[in-house]
């Protein structure tokens, strides 16, 4: 190869790796200002959808993981388009929808929130939408399935909804064929928190629907109460506790105040 063409063919494969270099760029950029510190990516499900895993039935809102109770059947989710069938968006375009048919099911949506104040009260809430019938009328639920549609926030940061320690809202127990807000106050323990929307349906009926719309995340009002400051003890990664000192020094302090003759 001639000098002027591997010159030629430098600049080309400098200009192509300029060009990817501003792309990713452009894609960071894109990630950071969806994952605006504190704010949920893709409330309104309005940013597209992806497949889960590739999986076919996991068709999942960008932002947002699924997760269910492995024990019983796992829901399908869907994108719901304003525009097709029954269109049961809240607002925009889009909602989640998730489904089983002749059966029950426990699942929803997730997602991990950064930037988050630790003491801090936030206000989760999103709109649900329910049709759980043992008929096909989609105007009513009729020989429902007992659904029931509710949001969570793990304040530990713990990318598992079904952890103990998720604080669970208001259920929306059986309200079908109508748009209603469910939401959740909790105070965070960390940096992170997890938000999460969930349906249960308990009985396997032909149709046990749901669909989710419009989230948000907010800082609680509680009248001007400043937010209390966490006092659980954060273990040390590396550092064991010592609990036969803690015992000891717990029984030497009873002891002080112990009345009588020992
Ligand atoms: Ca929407």
């Amino acid at each position: 190869m001639k000098l002027r063409n591997r010159i030629a063919a430098l600049v080309v494969v400098s200009a192509l790796l300029a060009g990817l270099v501003v792309a990713s760029r452009q894609g960071l950029a894109w990630f950071e200002a969806s994952a605006a510190e504190g704010a949920l990516v893709n409330p309104g499900f309005e940013a597209g959808f992806y497949l889960s895993g590739g999986v076919g039935e996991l068709e999942i809102g960008k932002g947002w993981a699924p997760w269910f109770d492995s024990s019983q059947h796992r829901p399908e989710f869907k994108p719901e388009r304003v525009d097709l069938g029954r269109g049961r968006v809240h607002s925009g375009q889009y909602a989640q929808k998730l489904f089983t048919t002749f059966s029950s099911h426990d699942g929803g949506l997730y997602q991990e929130v950064y930037g988050i104040e630790p003491g801090q009260w936030y206000t989760l809430s999103a709109w649900a939408y329910q049709w759980s019938s043992g008929q096909d009328n989609p105007d009513a639920s009729t020989g429902d399935g007992k659904c029931s549609a509710l949001v969570g926030i793990n304040p530990w940061g713990d990318a598992n909804p079904r952890a103990r320690t998720t604080v669970w809202g208001k259920e929306a127990l059986q309200v079908y064929n109508q748009w209603t807000q469910v939401e959740v106050t909790a105070q965070a323990w960390s940096d992170k928190i997890v938000v999460a929307i969930r349906q249960v349906c308990e009985w396997p009926v032909k149709h046990n629907d749901g669909y989710f719309d419009d989230a948000g995340l907010v800082p609680a009002d509680l009248g001007g109460e400043p937010a209390p400051t966490p006092v659980c003890p954060t273990p040390v990664p590396g550092v064991a506790v010592d609990y036969e000192r803690i015992r000891t020094i717990v029984r030497e302090e009873l002891d002080k105040t112990r009345l009588g003759p020992r």
